[in-house]
């Protein structure tokens, strides 16, 4: 249910956030009739362009837009009808995209409209949507969520799907359709624009890139947004766990944090809060570290440290490191195609002991030893169903306690073996689904905001699958630039349910990154030191340098680039 700034189920903090008004870049603020598109280059893919290209021989190579000051009364003339959709994981900030999407397209003309379909892409199949009215919108302004129109995974792909979309769009006379998304939901969008425009119509497709993952970003998209609460929030928990740690004196942590691929958020925190240990998947993937290396990399940190009479300490653990892992990566690869393969054949399977048996009577030798070799409960995790767009469920997947387990096994051998005399008390946490609906941050209110508002701008320009982008984010908000970058231009071909598909490409964590090697050059002190810091809860009020703070990710990131 919605509630209202006047509302007595509204916090206090949300009436005093309500009345917030996120800071729009110089160039927006006079309204999108007041911008002119300036067409950059042609673009090409990322990589595998002549794949890529055959697939969208409409809308590949399309030039960069940037918007400069100049005026384009032309856009304001027709009234027309846009729909939105939030699409996959929620990240704070998403209301904002809606609220900054309905202001421009008022701005542009009154009577312009905004429709928001409901639960996710799956929506757009039923033409299930509402108008999002000024009034409706104005108690969820500056809110984290997305319950004003709900998410969904659904994929919109089989050429029944594309076709129900078209109609239903032009049925009901829609002239633009913008899809808030992450990497997935942001390549189904340029699959809609593709295709509308290969059927002859003209309804644009604009995507706006989100996700507290943090890896929806490349020169022109330096953040998706989201990432900058997430991070904030679970910074402030495991800053908690820190101080209890060196208060209490008696355990180890293990946390796991969200991140399906990337360990973007657990880097960001490890620079926020300073633990004994952070793995980093990408790391672990370029060392081509067996899970058997990384227990040894803990396990001697955490003998050093009981040396010093110090049986505590934190670590922190990506999500998606399972993924990272050589041999793990190639089980999950197998299991994906075998899965998408006798997909019937396993729901027709009672239990689970049945699933795995059948599963590693498929597997090659050496992968089904080592599914044998797992304990249960993680066998059990990695056949669980894919999502719609064929990826494993990491966030199901325990990983922290895949480690305390084989920890304990490593540790009482080395004990027996006179090396280790210390106690291993632990106390595992996920941090994933808390980060992801909290009330947005500063940064991310007034990135949101431009993201919708400039979104907008794209809309109305006729420009067709593009992704709304807003750049110089380490700037004040007032010197933001405004565009939008071809879809097209971020994608490759990946191998997705058992097929090669195009896919925009995930940004992991590179190690030649500031990011990482800042993080590289401490980690060392951090491990046999408590240095840890407690960021505390995220500010709305205050002085700006405490609330507009910006991640460590994007200052390290940008500190190089103009
Ligand atoms: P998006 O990429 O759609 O933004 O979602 C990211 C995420 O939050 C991951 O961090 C996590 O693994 C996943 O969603 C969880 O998905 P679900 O909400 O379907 O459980």
């Amino acid at each position: 249910m919605a509630t209202t700034s006047k509302n007595q189920n509204c916090s206090l903090l949300q009436t005093h956030r309500c009345k917030y008004q996120p800071v729009l870049p110089d160039i927006l603020k006079k309204g999108p009739c007041f911008v002119k598109a300036k067409n950059g280059k042609a673009t090409q893919s990322v990589a595998d362009q002549a794949a890529v290209k055959k697939m969208f021989p409409n809308t590949y190579g399309m030039p960069e837009i940037t918007f400069t000051k100049g005026t384009n009364p032309a856009i304001g003339k027709k009234a027309v009808k846009v729909a939105v959709v939030l699409s996959g994981g929620q990240a704070p900030g998403g209301h904002n995209v809606i609220a900054g999407l309905l202001d421009g397209l008022k701005k542009a003309n009154a009577k312009n409209k905004l429709y928001g379909f409901l639960g996710g892409p799956s929506g757009i199949l039923q033409a299930d949507w509402k108008e999002i009215t000024p009034k409706l919108m104005e108690s969820y302004r500056n809110t984290g969520g997305f319950d004003l129109i709900q998410s969904g995974r659904t994929k919109i792909e089989t050429e029944e799907q594309l076709a129900q979309a078209l109609e239903n769009l032009k049925k009901n006379k829609v002239n633009a359709l913008v899809i808030v998304g992450g990497d997935d939901s942001n390549t189904n969008a340029g699959v809609l624009a593709e295709y509308f425009k290969q059927h002859g119509s003209d309804i644009s497709v604009i995507g706006v890139p989100k996700t507290i993952d943090g890896d929806l970003k490349n020169d022109k998209i330096e953040t998706s947004f989201g990432f900058d609460t997430a991070t904030k929030i679970y910074a402030e928990m495991v800053g908690n766990i820190c101080r209890d740690v060196n208060s209490a004196r008696k355990y180890w942590h293990f946390v796991r944090l969200m991140g399906r691929s990337a360990s973007h958020i657990t880097l960001e925190v490890a620079h926020k809060t300073h633990p004994n240990i952070t793995l980093v998947g990408e790391e672990v993937l370029a060392k081509k570290m067996t899970l058997k290396q990384i227990i040894d990399y803990l396990a001697g940190i955490i003998v050093a440290r009981a040396k010093q009479g110090k049986n505590f300490g934190v670590v922190l653990v990506p999500e998606g490191l399972i993924e990272f892992i050589p041999e793990m990566k190639s089980l999950i690869a197998a299991l994906n195609d075998l899965l998408a393969d006798h997909e019937a054949e396993l729901a027709n399977m009672s239990g689970i002991d049945e699933k795995k048996a059948f599963i590693i009577s498929k597997l090659p030798a050496k992968l089904a030893a080592l599914m044998q070799s797992l304990p249960a409960g993680i066998a059990a995790q990695l056949m669980l169903d894919r999502d719609p767009h064929g990826n494993v469920q990491v966030s199901l997947i325990e990983t922290e306690k895949l480690l305390v387990e084989m920890l304990r096994t490593k540790l009482a051998d080395l004990k027996k073996a006179g090396k280790y005399k210390g106690k291993f008390s632990t106390i595992t946490h996920f941090f994933g689904y808390e980060g992801r609906c909290g009330v947005p941050s500063s940064f991310d209110a007034n990135y949101t905001y431009a993201l919708g508002y400039n979104a907008a701008a794209l809309a109305l320009n006729g420009c067709n699958g593009y992704l709304s982008s807003v750049r110089n984010l380490t700037r004040k908000a007032a010197q933001w630039q405004c565009g939008g970058v071809p879809l097209t231009m971020m994608m490759n071909m990946e191998r997705r349910k058992g097929k090669d598909k195009p896919v925009i490409r995930k940004a992991l964590v590179e190690l030649n990154g500031e990011p990482f090697k800042q993080f590289a050059k401490k980690r060392e002190q951090w491990a046999m030191n408590e240095c840890y810091q407690f960021p505390g809860p995220i500010q709305y009020f205050g002085p700006a340098e405490v609330t507009d703070m910006i991640t460590y990710t994007l200052r390290f990131e940008r500190a190089n680039k103009k």
